[in-house]
């Protein structure tokens, strides 16, 4: 018999509702919920693959531990007995900071570990935390931290109603968005240009989204920030700047017109590729349209100056008056609160980096985390601090991250290492333990991170539909276990009383934050009692945030049990003015010439003064709307076809290098080099590469039958650790200068 259920999808951040059929456990269809209240029917090809997903047969499904050169399947208690065990030993034996935790990407959409991860880190009390953050959005958390008081307090383009949209470094054709969770963009951007706006594109590559859009800038990679520093620099000189309805919250307008004076669409455009001419146009038409947004993504931070770019971004917006607009760059005000809604309004302590440093290079840590690219060399140095043991949280390090032979070789050599993770794949087979997540239809879901950054304030919870089976285990519990393992509580760990303590703390916190409509801890406790584990936390989050029930206090509010009563989701309206209310830096004020942004000038100026090396090719990457990071590849329905993990080469650079469609090609960078057969096409501008990342599949002991057919090429073996944007220590992913030859077969 089949049953329909309504679900958000949770592979990207765009969070389409997906309509599902259900025979028993089985999906047998997917479709796009066309009553959901955010995404209306759309979904791209992942989502239909959900169905493929919960069937992969080389999924891990039970714990794993080594043995040998294989794996054995083993009960969890086996698997935590050895998990206490070891790492008990190695931390009493070399201190905390022996242990390395790891984050990837899934995290941030899995409401278990949005909740328990944190119960993780802090029992794991180590230096050494690492995550996806670092080749990913940490340059945008920082500037926004620097400029509006929270890493999460990012402005998103009011894409629904703006009348321009200035789009660098994103490709949502492909990505379907990103720190920008908004369903369909390929229709809201055809929305946009339906109703008479423009879409401006800055990217190397002519990408789907250039292709849709008004005007595609074929920007050289790594010069965003020269390319805005001269917008910057036009809205100055030609008087334009407008600060608009948050002018009265602005410092340090008379600084940023200082720093910007001598980048002059003049002296930036042979820099970047685009001429001075354009520069100028742009600029006006921000300045002119009755509501424009700028909007940066992964292009623009995982560069040299990734941070400088993502402050420049928001300077624009706050000098031509769209910053916190309807139709210009705005901020979400997420159902669950957050950093920008608890305190006190307007003001708060603001941002501070580099409390503790890592052990090898001294690099700060942002937001508690250290740099991914400090990650090989901790655990190959020797001495007090060295990392000897990993735990990975659903992340794929070797595939995603700098340097990636050496942080294999470096996985290779530690003492213990323990994945959470559904596959063996580049990373998890250097594991000594693999503790599964159980199916996803097993689980709840809710979007805790992306809902911060949505461009309409939505709220939608989707409940388990399938019960565990047994050997099945809830992630959030294997979560909480290892936390507690950690805390010291040994093997065995009452998970249930370990959650109690979780909750009660929480609880305590909103009473005396004030959000519980009066009531008492007690009461509150006993009004969430019917649940437990992350839907207790989501609840009591939901209870005390901006829309919440208050318990009672604001009857007619949000709970978990209205949003249960909503199946395709609440949408709580569009984005609304949230400034001065939203800022939590001390002064009070939008800091748009953060001290640590304006020391970096000097850095981008000596690059505008350094000579394009002549016949230079950098390259950067790019995504396929069928992949997912490294980890949607053993899905033959994403996979077939076409081969996807290809070098693509600008006609021009191909003749020169006598490289012909198809051929293959050896890419070599300064630190390592991959082959892979080439594309030759005009997509790319010329002097770039465009490689995809999260492919080579084709490790020994990897368990991935379907990927490892279609194994591709890793594209981070070429990008270097020793390459970061030095205000985020993010690593630098794009414009990373290679060599390319044909592939002589041996
Ligand atoms: N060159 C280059 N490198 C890049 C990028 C780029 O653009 N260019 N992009 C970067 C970006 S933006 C990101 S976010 C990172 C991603 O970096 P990572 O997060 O390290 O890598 P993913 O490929 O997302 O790996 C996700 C892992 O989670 C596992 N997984 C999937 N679902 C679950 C689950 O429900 N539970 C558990 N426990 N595990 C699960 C998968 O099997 C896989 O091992 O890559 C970065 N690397
Ligand atoms: N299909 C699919 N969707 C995904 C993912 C996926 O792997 N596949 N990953 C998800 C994740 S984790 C993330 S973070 C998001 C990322 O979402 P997006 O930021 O939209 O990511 P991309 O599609 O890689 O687009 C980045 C673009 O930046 C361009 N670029 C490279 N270097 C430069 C530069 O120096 N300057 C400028 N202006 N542009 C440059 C590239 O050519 C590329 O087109 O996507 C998410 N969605
Ligand atoms: S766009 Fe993202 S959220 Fe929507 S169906 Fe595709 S993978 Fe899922
Ligand atoms: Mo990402």
């Amino acid at each position: 018999m089949t049953t329909i259920a309504y679900r958000t999808c949770h592979l990207c951040e765009a969070t389409c509702g997906l309509e599902l059929h259900l025979d028993g456990r089985d999906i047998t269809l997917v479709r796009g919920d066309r009553d959901d209240v955010f995404s209306r029917g759309y979904l791209c090809p992942k989502g239909t693959a959900l169905k493929h997903l919960e069937r992969d047969p080389d999924r891990v499904r039970a714990p794993l531990i080594r043995d040998g050169a294989g794996w054995r399947e083993a009960t969890w208690e086996e698997a935590f007995g050895l998990i206490a065990h070891r790492l008990g030993a190695i931390r009493a034996a070399h201190g905390n900071d022996a242990l390395a935790v790891y984050l990837g990407n899934p995290s941030a959409h899995n409401l278990g570990a949005m909740v328990y991860n944190r119960v993780l880190l802090q029992a794991a009390h180590t230096n050494n935390v690492y995550s996806a953050s670092t080749v990913d959005q940490m340059p945008k958390q920082v500037s926004a931290g620097l400029m509006f008081g929270a890493a999460l307090t990012v402005p998103v383009p009011d894409v629904d109603r703006t009348d321009y949209l200035l789009m660098l470094g994103a490709n949502p054709f492909a990505s379907n968005g990103s720190l920008m969770t908004a369903p369909d963009m390929p229709g809201r951007l055809r929305a946009l240009r339906g109703r008479g706006g423009k879409l401006v594109v800055v990217d190397p590559r002519r990408t789907k989204t250039a292709d849709e859009a008004d005007e595609h800038l074929a920007i050289r990679p790594g010069t965003d920030a020269l390319f805005l520093m001269a917008v910057v620099n036009v809205l100055f000189a030609d008087g334009l700047t407008d600060l608009g309805t948050v002018a009265a919250y602005v410092a340090g307008v008379d600084t940023v017109r200082d720093v910007a004076v001598d980048f002059t669409p003049e002296r930036v455009a042979p820099r970047c590729g685009i001429d001075a001419a354009t520069i100028h146009r742009i600029a006006h038409e921000l300045a002119g349209a009755p509501a424009a947004a700028v909007y940066g993504r992964i292009g623009t931070c995982t560069q040299e100056f990734g941070t400088l770019a993502s402050w420049l971004v928001d300077v624009v917006n706050v000098c031509t008056g769209n910053l916190d607009r309807p139709g210009g760059a705005m901020f979400a005000k997420p159902a669950t609160g957050g950093a920008n809604i608890a305190g006190t309004p307007g003001k708060g302590r603001g941002v501070r980096f580099g409390r503790r440093r890592s052990r090898v290079r001294g690099l700060p840590e942002y937001y508690g985390e250290l740099p991914v690219v400090c990650l090989a060399e901790e655990i190959e140095t020797a001495g007090e601090g060295q990392v000897r043991a990993l735990i990975t949280i659903s992340g794929n390090p070797v595939a995603s991250t700098p340097d990636a032979e050496r942080l294999d070789r470096a996985l290779g050599t530690l003492d213990f290492m323990v994945s959470v993770d559904i596959y063996v794949n580049e990373t998890t087979r250097h594991a000594d333990v693999i503790l599964p997540a159980e199916p996803e239809l097993a689980r709840g879901h809710y979007d805790l991170a992306l809902y911060s950054l949505a461009i309409r304030n939505v709220a939608n919870y989707s409940p388990p539909l399938v019960e565990l089976r047994p050997g099945e285990m809830p992630e959030w519990q294997t979560l909480l276990r290892l936390g507690g393992i950690l805390a010291g509580q040994g093997a065995d760990v009452d998970v249930d009383a370990l959650d109690e303590f979780v909750v009660n703390g929480l609880v305590e916190r909103a009473v005396k934050h004030g959000t519980t409509g009066g009531r008492t801890a007690e009461e509150v406790s006993k009004e969430l009692a019917s649940r437990r584990g992350p839907e207790r936390v989501l609840d009591l989050m939901l209870r005390t945030g901006p829309y919440g029930d208050a318990f009672g206090a604001n009857p007619g509010g949000l709970s978990l049990a209205v949003l249960e009563a909503n199946p395709h989701g609440l949408d709580v309206g569009p984005l609304e003015p949230r400034v001065p209310e939203v800022l939590r830096t001390p002064s009070g004020m939008i800091e748009l010439a953060p001290a640590e942004c304006v020391a970096d000038v000097s850095r981008l100026r000596a690059f505008l003064d350094r000579p394009v090396p002549e016949g230079e090719l950098v390259l950067v990457g790019r995504r396929d709307l069928r992949s997912n990071n490294s980890w949607m590849h053993n899905l033959d329905v994403l996979v077939k076809g076409r081969p996807r993990c290809t070098v693509h080469v600008h006609p021009e650079d191909a003749g020169r290098h006598g490289i012909v469609d198809g051929a293959e090609v050896r890419v070599r960078s300064s630190a390592g080099e991959i082959v892979l057969p080439a594309e030759v096409t005009d997509a790319v501008r010329p002097g770039v590469v465009s490689v995809p990342h999260g492919w080579g599949h084709d490790r020994p002991g990897v368990r991935l039958g379907v990927a490892a057919r279609h194994a591709g090429a890793n594209s981070n073996v070429l990008a270097r650790s020793d390459l970061f944007d030095p205000l985020s220590g993010n690593a630098v992913l794009n414009g990373i200068p290679v060599e390319l030859a044909l592939s002589v077969p041996e």
